[in-house]
């Protein structure tokens, strides 16, 4: 999906895309399959762990895609990130239900 519709079906369900903030989170991601990232090239400031490819980002797009597959497009990927425009899958963080 385009990532105007992840952000749109996951806020929808009351969630957050994805913004790992450590290696172990970004590999859980990974294990779950690539998803779109919840935070855009352009707004990087609040930002605790980046696990870029080498000469990413490279300017194709503001949105982030976590890549999971070892190799995608002739490079290894891994878990690293992309920023790109493809149509993509992603996970949704689901906030905690608050109160009874
Ligand atoms: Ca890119």
């Amino acid at each position: 999906m385009t990532l105007a519709n992840a952000q749109a079906w996951c806020n929808g369900i009351n969630g957050n895309l994805p913004i790992p903030e450590s290696a172990e989170e970004n590999e859980f991601l990974a294990g779950l399959g690539s998803t779109w990232l919840g935070f855009l090239t352009t707004d990087m400031v609040g930002l605790t762990f980046t696990y870029w490819r080498s000469n990413e980002p490279s300017g194709d797009s503001t949105g982030v895609q976590l890549i999971a597959e070892e190799q995608k497009w002739g490079y290894t990927w891994d878990g690293r990130w992309n920023d790109g425009s493809d149509e993509w899958p992603t996970t949704c963080y689901i906030n905690d239900i608050k109160g009874v």
